[in-house]
């Protein structure tokens, strides 16, 4: 009985460990981007980064002030590759 109540908490331990490694890998950014001028404009970036594996979500806010927000996991897409599929689109990404 002993056994099997080790046994489990070590199951326990891993699956918790596990969790708190896939929760730590999601990495949040926003960062500016020139050249939404319209709805269709922040539609177009983010149908484009709904493609990117590793993106779990996202929202473009168009305006002369325009912003691009990111919810990604970083194992799988880095910033670089995010920020190149906007430019790729055909918007300008501030870096700052
Ligand atoms: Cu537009």
């Amino acid at each position: 009985m002993k056994r099997i109540f080790s046994l489990l908490s070590t199951v326990v331990l891993t699956i918790t460990l596990f969790a708190a490694v896939a929760f730590a890998a999601i990495t949040q950014k926003t960062f500016r981007v020139n050249g939404m001028t319209c709805g269709s404009c922040s539609s177009s970036i983010e149908k484009a980064l709904k493609r990117v594996e590793g993106v779990a979500d996202m929202k473009a806010r168009y305006g002369p002030k325009g912003t691009v927000w990111v919810k990604y996991d970083d194992q799988k897409v880095d910033l670089s590759k995010i920020k190149q599929v906007i430019t790729d689109t055909g918007f300008e990404v501030v870096d700052k």
